[in-house]
């Protein structure tokens, strides 16, 4: 059995089990929840834009327990900018799919909410025509941080092709950026706002009317497996070719908006300022996991679980969190403590199958978030322990040791720094890969001295020394 995928024809695995579908979902064995609302009833109230595993596994998580208890505005419609695979394997089972919880015993449901994909192949009329629809009451988007960057313009074109039919219906619109980026909702702002300047009655318009919350969002979401499939397949009885697995663990904080939908019924935590969750989440959850990335790797590592279980990576990554901790702003009442303590066995979890790989992908865009900002909250901190600088040292190395070895960087800047750092010393890297974050004039002279003598000393004497001398400092 064949279909479409990216305009070319792939072959899928063969199995003894029917494809899922709205025919089929009820078969699905009794341990599966299936949903208790008739999927063709709902209503389309939500279009999201970047319709892969971490929006699957997690918004619409949210949205499907909407439709759980009664409300059927909540059907989504997906919108993938840039490739037509998502789109295809759902629409080949009526946009149902399974998530499954990694917990012990696994939690498998089905999915009901998503009613429809748009791709760029079939175009994106019926996406824009939802804009000029009362029924269409939020917009929310998962494009990663490189969407935010030299790759934004599909985004923006696409918004701003979607508002100014908002615009002519005069309906007000709640649009919330759900990507780690702090602030991201103000950002996404800011490029729309960037992009029009030559129309500001729309610019003016969209001041009045769109809201963008900020929010943070959380649940480690990794790319599905081949043999998790065959499990699941298995298990459920029924054959799902666009599953998605996620940590028990899930988050959302978002910033108090218009919108008409009963999010906190949900869990969807509403609030005054969603800094102090991003900035936990950003410094401590996903600093220390790139931090893990590129240690992992160079140890010979391949998941984070397994990592973690290397009683010196463990340690140092404790020590990690323990020296970002007082530099974060934070009320006095959240609990930063336990919060690394929840980190910490969150990424201990044995059933999630975390590849290293996949963290330490796009560094250049994430180590800016998530990384960058520590070293200028407090210059002295950083000079008093250059454990700080650590993540970005190894980072560093990882870029240098794949151009050495002739492989590739998946990251925006992956073909420059690759050829630019080849054959370059290490303080000419540091300087290179610091240009990539947009870093090179902003960082003290100290900071860049101490990362040069950081990355030398990893090519020089390997990582062991380094990470022994800061795990016992
Ligand atoms: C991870 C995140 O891939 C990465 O870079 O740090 O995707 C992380 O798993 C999520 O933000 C958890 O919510």
């Amino acid at each position: 059995m064949s279909f479409p995928v990216d305009g070319k024809w792939t072959k899928c695995i063969d199995s003894p089990y029917p494809r899922l579908s709205l025919d089929t979902y009820r078969a699905a064995s009794p341990d599966t929840k299936i949903p208790n609302y008739q999927v063709a009833d709902l209503v389309i109230g939500i279009l999201h834009i970047g319709v892969g595993a971490f929006h699957r596994a997690h918004q619409c998580f949210y949205f499907d327990a909407l439709a759980r208890k009664g409300n059927t505005d909540c059907g989504v419609f997906g919108v993938s900018l840039r490739s037509d695979l998502t789109g295809d394997f759902l629409a080949a089972q009526d946009y149902l799919y399974t998530l499954s919880l990694l917990s012990e015993p696994r939690e498998t449901s089905v999915i009901g909410c998503v009613r429809a994909i748009e791709t760029p192949r079939t175009g994106f009329d019926v996406a824009f025509s939802l804009f000029s629809k009362a029924s269409l009451k939020l917009v929310t988007l998962t494009v990663t941080e490189k969407g935010y960057g030299e790759e934004s313009n599909e985004l923006v074109n696409f918004l701003v092709e979607g508002l100014r039919r908002r615009r002519a219906a005069d309906l007000p619109l709640v649009i919330a950026s759900c990507d780690n980026l702090q602030s991201n909702g103000d950002r996404l702002a800011g490029l729309l706002e960037t992009q029009l300047v030559d129309d500001p009655g729309l610019l003016k318009w969209i001041k009045r009317r769109v809201q963008f919350p900020n929010s943070m969002v959380d649940s480690i979401t990794p790319a599905s497996t081949e043999r998790q499939k065959n499990i699941l397949h298995t298990d459920v009885g029924l054959r799902d070719e666009a599953p998605v697995f996620r940590e028990p663990f899930s988050d959302w904080v978002m910033e108090r908006c218009d919108c008409d939908i009963d999010l906190e019924t949900v869990g969807i935590k509403l609030v005054e300022h969603v800094a102090p969750f991003e900035l936990l989440k950003l410094r401590i959850l996903n600093a220390t996991h790139s931090l893990l990335a590129y240690l992992g790797i160079s140890l010979g590592y391949d998941t984070v679980c397994s990592a973690m279980q290397d009683d010196e990576v463990r340690r140092l990554v404790e020590r990690f969190m323990a020296t970002v901790r007082p530099l974060l702003d934070v009320p006095g009442e959240v609990d930063t403590v336990s919060y690394c303590s929840q980190v910490l066995e969150r990424f201990s979890n044995p059933g999630i199958a975390h590849l290293l790989t996949q963290i330490a992908e796009d560094g250049s865009v994430k180590l800016k978030e998530r990384v960058l900002p520590l070293l200028w909250v407090d210059p002295g901190a950083v000079r008093k322990n250059n454990l700080l600088c650590f993540p970005l040292a190894l980072w560093m190395n990882h870029v240098s040791q794949t151009a050495r070895k002739g492989g590739q960087l998946k990251d925006p800047s992956g073909d420059w720094l690759i050829s630019a750092v080849k054959d370059a010393p290490a303080q000419e890297i540091v300087y290179l890969c610091l240009e990539t974050l947009d870093a090179a004039h902003q960082l003290p002279h100290a900071t860049i001295d101490l990362l040069g003598e950081m990355l030398l000393q990893i090519q020089t004497e390997g990582i062991g020394p380094m990470m022994s001398k800061m795990t016992k400092e």
